[in-house]
């Protein structure tokens, strides 16, 4: 179909945003609770990441902070200062942040109405992240409005986990071609949760529309999620024929490769061994969160955190492979610190839709203006440091909520306020 591209909806640091350790299994979240965190240099981080991609020629996008702290949700589990700080914290998190998590995308070539599907992921299993969905959905009925292009579902219903395109990929010669879709879940009964469930994944494949033959699911290693991939976006990424994945990244390795080339015989597979980065480095490092893209040369690009160059293991690995001549030819760091404390690289913090940007409503794409307008806001009005025992401050309240008002005012979104 023509005009469609890939546009990556990053999303735009929160200004409470903060480390509480809510994320069971997620290293970096219960490595950094108790920290004090950097609201201002944590989104300033994000905005230079956009403008980088920006100016590689890629197309940009952004979703909005959701409003926090969430009143309703202290009301309704009879919350005050006086209750649990991680239950009066999770009515304050920035979570929404990580785009990867905001929904799951079947773009318009993969669909049997030939529009692009979206379904908002439930993300049942934390409480920080469960209330994130309908404004989420708010946010993607503005942006993906026109109904000629779009349908923005609900999401699927509780108890079946659904953490949205951290756990799926997509394959395809071309972003506006055809492509075969994968679905990723785990299996409860580990250590950690497993938070993508089989059932919500395959109703996501039929209410998209999705042809059975062109979808593939395939079970996560329970030991990635042990050594703490709580999505499969931690050991896997993908884009247009390559899979670039950690050797122990799925139950089955060898059975997922197979099931993909059944559906997609162009699969070209860039495996990382446990000998040379283990899942313990990889997950430390994130080297798979990364966004890998089509530059407009056609190249393709692997924009991992900055924590990788600090890698001997990973960054010897990227030579490698850069002088191996693959389907990869640029590694390019990029400084997302204050995120990535929390659990979320490069590719969190970004959720892929393949569209005409023509049909998006355009006061969610990004250009040099707007970008100068956003980090104006952000310098003029995101407190510059949270201590965790700031949370629940009538004060930073006000602070937070004027913030993100200021953000939707330059961006003409008052809607969603
Ligand atoms: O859901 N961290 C997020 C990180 C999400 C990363 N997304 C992808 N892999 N696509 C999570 O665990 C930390 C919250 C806290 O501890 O304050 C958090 O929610």
């Amino acid at each position: 179909m023509s005009g469609l591209v890939e546009i990556n909806f990053d999303g735009i640091v929160g200004p409470s945003h903060n480390y509480a350790g809510l994320s069971l299994g997620n290293i970096a979240s219960a490595s950094h609770k108790g920290d004090p965190s950097y609201p201002r240099a944590a989104a300033l981080q994000g905005i230079a990441k956009m403008r980088g991609n920006m100016e590689r020629g890629l197309a940009q996008g952004y979703l909005l902070p959701l409003p926090r702290p969430n009143f309703s949700l202290l009301e309704r589990l009879g919350i005050d200062e006086h209750t649990d700080r991680a239950l009066l914290a999770a009515a304050w998190s920035a979570s929404s942040m990580w785009t990867a998590n905001a929904a799951t995308v079947s773009p318009a070539p993969d669909t049997a109405d030939g529009r692009c599907h979206l379904t908002p992921a439930n993300l049942v299993t934390m409480l920080h992240r469960g209330q994130e969905w309908r404004d989420t959905k708010a946010q993607l009925k503005i942006a993906f409005g026109n109904q000629d292009h779009f349908a923005v579902h609900d999401a699927i219903p509780p108890s079946f986990g659904d953490e949205g395109a951290a756990n799926h990929m997509r394959f395809c010669e071309g972003h506006g071609s055809r492509g075969v879709e994968v679905f990723v879940y785990g299996r409860p009964g580990g250590r950690f949760p497993a938070r993508q469930h089989e059932q919500a994944s395959r109703a996501v494949a039929r209410l998209h529309g999705l042809d059975p033959d062109a979808c593939v699911f395939i079970e996560q290693n329970p030991e990635a999620i042990e050594a703490g991939a709580f999505h499969n976006d931690v050991v896997a990424v993908a884009n247009e024929r390559v899979l670039f994945t950690h050797e122990r990244a799925f139950a089955d390795q060898q059975g997922a490769y197979d099931a993909i080339r059944a559906a997609f015989p162009a699969l070209e597979v860039v495996e990382v061994p446990d000998s040379a980065v283990s899942l313990a480095e990889a997950i430390k490092t994130y080297l798979f969160n990364a966004q890998l893209l089509t530059l407009p040369s056609g190249e393709m690009a692997l924009v991992v955190p900055s924590e990788c160059q600090e890698s001997a293991a990973v960054w010897s690995w990227c030579e490698h492979m850069l002088a191996s001549n693959g389907p990869i030819r640029k590694v390019i760091p990029v400084d997302v610190r204050q995120s990535m404390a929390n659990g979320g690289g490069p590719a969190c913090l970004r959720l892929r839709v393949v569209a005409d940007p023509a049909t998006v409503d355009a006061r969610f794409l990004l250009d040099e203006a707007k970008a100068e307008r956003i980090e104006a806001v952000i310098a003029d009005t995101w407190p510059e440091q949270i201590d965790p025992a700031d949370i629940g401050n009538a004060t930073l309240a006000k602070t937070v909520i004027e913030a993100r008002e200021a953000l939707l005012s330059v961006l003409s979104l008052g809607e969603l306020a």
